[in-house]
């Protein structure tokens, strides 16, 4: 064993084992076999992050950090335990090698539970699950449906409350088996590729998300006008139909922010390219649709067309500078998609990345918000595999890496993150002081950094509704917090009530757009007549109240990595007396940022009664202000016009007037929710909402606190405002909850800090 300045490195039989602390809660395993340690570079994990590392104490058998204890077996098993002797990680064998495939073997427990691995379905929890990473284009996936568009190799195991998170970080297929094989251990394999894996030590489940995102990066702050309402079809034209849509939603008064333009806008489905019969006045059709307040997306998937000859400037520009992928035999490769013969950028190259950015140009110069990169597994038609064959070549050419040729074994589950990588820095170069909406259907660990994504081609069913919950929360958890599940379902035509219940509760997911395949039915919010769509208008307007908190919850997610949607074991982990995660309990149930819990029935299609869960309160009813006794045992009638929401005791919740888009500017005062309850807190933060003049020091941000003195009074103190930007109101609302009837003030926000009494 050789004793490192920050770690160990052991070799027995032919491995080589090298175990370091990036920090005292954070370790990185690497090994090898027959050969040297595997190359020190990632797609995934941030330059800063893996540069760091601090002096660790020797141990006979391994070290110590100011966290934890790491201990390797001769036979090179590691353990790893804090420093109370608790075992967080401990292997049940030897890594085990089979050519250039590996297993890692972990003992697994009868009460651990599995969450992360990115867009997989199924339950919250995977204990008891396997699954593969291998990106897929998996149209119509249902339940079982394994694997799907995303590889994210990185799980959190909660165990009586207490937290870990593992990152394998390998790009090749990857597998996980949650005890499903043997109950007594859990397995993380590979088909070739690195050992090279990351601990995150909590205990507190949120501990492990936040260092998460430092190894990884956070989510950025999205533009706020991507947290509005979007509508989407495949596919709305001609542009007559686009300005109607647009119409529709302004005169039924939806609030709306968004419309997207599915690949029927393109002339040939060529990338980049517009169907001049179809969208005559494209350009004109953009700009009066931004007047509208309405920012448009367009889909631009990453196969170029193989059209040479015809001034097809992708193809043309893109064969200059040689981007393509390569077979083995040199020449181009050439897959059918979309446009039918095509070829595909090497993302793995810097320079490459670099050109396809500024195909962007044009449209970014017409005024298109936002992009949207699907098909990036790469699909690929007419083949079995589905995607592009093993052997393709590519030209890794990035900071960190060894410039080398890679086949497509090791770069597929890469290739969407670094499509969607060249589309969000090409946004910036593009558009310097503007924040780059980009959402994509595949990505890697780490993704969350370039885009927002989507659970793909869902299905308009029930059970479709109640899967997006656990998928978007997992991704949440898997460094994706800016997520959305195609609202009313992708494949199918909802029935009328499914629709209005889904775009219930969509309305408290981070990404809320309507979207549906060709040749299904139109899913518009007023589809299924005036009944359905007063509800759902309903809701969508309480999305619009409710922009300030979603706004200020998804500047916490890009500071801290906590997802907008949140499981309520990441909040509540000592909630249960066994301490099983309460989601267990209410598999539907939800948080949005930490204090608004939504409560949808385990399963819509269910007429029954169901049990509420919630996590020792206080706890008041979001729609009256009620408090809720919480240690009843508490059944819910389902009902289509109601979706149960409730605020966590101790909260204040910024609310504002309702506006038909983000861009309007509400009128009236910002309104402050207080419910009291223990360390009663509570933030807002604004800024331009587009621009990075925030980082400036543009931006306002006030914290609240509120107590509730021993006559009943209750207290509430504003702190001054931080940040040189201007909000939008000059008066603040304060409405206290949990009095005998509703108490209200109202007070200039120019005072700034104010201490306010209301009984
Ligand atoms: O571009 C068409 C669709 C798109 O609407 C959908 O959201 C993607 O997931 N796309 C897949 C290609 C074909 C779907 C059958």
């Amino acid at each position: 064993m050789t004793a490192l300045k920050d770690g160990i490195q052991v070799s027995s039989r032919g491995t080589t084992l090298q175990v370091t602390a990036l920090r005292d809660d954070v370790i990185r395993v690497r090994a090898s076999h027959d050969g040297p340690l595997p190359e020190d570079a990632s797609w995934a994990v941030l330059s800063a992050a893996r540069e760091t590392s601090i002096p660790v104490t020797p141990e006979p058998d391994g070290f110590q950090t100011k966290a934890l204890l790491v201990a390797v077996s001769p036979d090179l098993r590691v353990t790893v335990s804090d420093l109370a002797g608790n075992v967080i990680q401990q292997d049940a064998a030897p890594i085990a090698w089979q050519g250039h495939a590996f297993t890692i073997a972990k003992q697994d427990h009868i009460d651990s539970h599995f969450f992360g691995l990115g867009d997989k379905t199924g339950p919250l929890d995977r204990a008891g699950e396997a699954f593969t990473l291998w990106n897929t284009d998996a149209f119509g996936w249902q339940e079982s449906t394994d694997p799907l568009y995303k590889a994210i190799p990185w799980f959190i195991e909660d165990r009586d409350g207490r937290a870990f998170g593992m990152l394998l970080d390998n790009t090749f297929r990857t597998f996980f088996d949650f005890g499903r094989k043997d109950p007594h251990r859990y397995t993380v394999s590979a088909a070739d590729g690195p050992v090279d894996y990351y601990l995150v030590y909590g205990p507190d489940p949120k501990h492990v998300v936040e260092t998460y995102a430092w190894l990884t990066g956070p989510t950025p702050l999205p533009p706020l006008w991507t947290l509005g309402f979007q509508q989407s079809r495949y596919s709305y034209y001609p542009e007559s139909r686009v300005r109607e849509i647009a119409h529709h939603l302004r005169a039924d008064h939806i609030p709306a922010d968004a419309i997207y333009l599915d690949i029927d806008y393109q002339d040939h489905y060529r990338p980049f390219t517009v169907d001049r019969q179809r969208f005559p006045h494209f350009e004109q059709m953009i700009s009066d649709l931004t007047k509208e307040h309405f920012h448009t997306v367009l889909i631009v998937d990453l196969h170029i067309a193989n059209y040479p000859g015809h001034n097809y400037y992708p193809y043309d520009s893109g064969i200059a500078g040689d981007h393509f992928v390569k077979n083995p035999d040199g020449t181009v490769y050439t897959g059918a998609v979309w446009p039918g013969p095509a070829v595909f950028p090497d993302f793995t190259q810097q320079s490459t990345r670099k050109w396809f950015g500024t195909l962007y140009k044009n449209f970014v110069d017409d005024g298109i918000a936002g992009f949207w990169d699907d098909m990036n597994e790469p699909s690929i038609f007419n083949v079995a595999t589905k995607t592009m064959p093993d052997d393709i070549v590519h030209r890794i050419d990035e900071p960190g890496f060894k410039p080398r040729t890679a086949t497509h074994l090791e770069i597929h589950n890469v290739f969407g993150m670094e499509n969607s990588r060249a589309t969000h820095d090409g946004l910036l170069t593009l558009r310097p002081n503007e924040r780059p909406f980009v959402l994509t259907r595949a990505s890697y660990a780490g993704g969350q950094r370039y885009a927002a994504t989507w659970t793909g081609d869902n299905s308009s069913t029930w059970n479709h509704l109640r899967l997006c919950i656990p998928q978007i929360v997992n991704l949440g958890l898997s460094g994706f917090g800016m997520t959305g599940a195609d609202v009313g379902g992708f494949a199918g035509t909802p029935q009328t009530d499914l629709l209005t219940k889904w775009i219930e509760v969509a309305a408290f997911q981070p990404i809320d757009r309507d979207h549906t395949a060709v040749g299904t039915g139109d899913q518009e919010p007023w589809v299924g007549g005036p009944a359905a769509e007063t509800i759902r208008r309903r809701f969508i307007e309480e999305r619009y109240r409710l922009m300030p908190y979603l706004y200020t919850t998804a500047e916490e997610m890009s500071r801290t990595g906590l997802p907008i949607n949140r499981p309520l074991f990441l909040e509540f982990p000592h909630a249960t007396e066994d301490g099983h995660p309460l989601d267990l309990d209410a598999p539907s149930e939800f948080l949005v940022g930490s204090d608004l819990l939504v409560a949808p029935p385990p399963y819509f299609d269910e007429l029954d009664k169901y049990v509420l869960a919630l996590p020792s309160g206080p706890w008041y009813d979001y729609w009256t202000g009620q408090p809720v006794d919480s240690s009843k045992h508490i059944l819910i009638q389902p009902e289509l016009a109601k979706l149960p929401v409730y605020i966590r005791g101790g909260s204040i919740i910024p609310i504002a007037p309702l506006t038909q888009s983000t861009d309007e500017r509400p009128v009236g005062p910002l309104t402050l929710r207080v419910y009291p309850g223990p360390s009663c807190h509570g933030d807002i933060y604004q800024d331009d909402g587009h621009t990075f003049n925030y980082l400036k020091g543009e931006f306002f941000r006030q914290h609240f606190t509120c107590e509730r003195s021993g006559t009943g009074q209750i207290k509430v103190h504003l702190d001054a405002p931080e940040g040189t930007f201007k909000p939008w109101w000059s008066e603040i609302r304060i409405e206290a909850y949990g009095l005998p009837k509703l108490i209200s003030k109202t007070i200039l926000a120019s005072a700034g800090a104010a201490d306010i009494t209301l009984n």
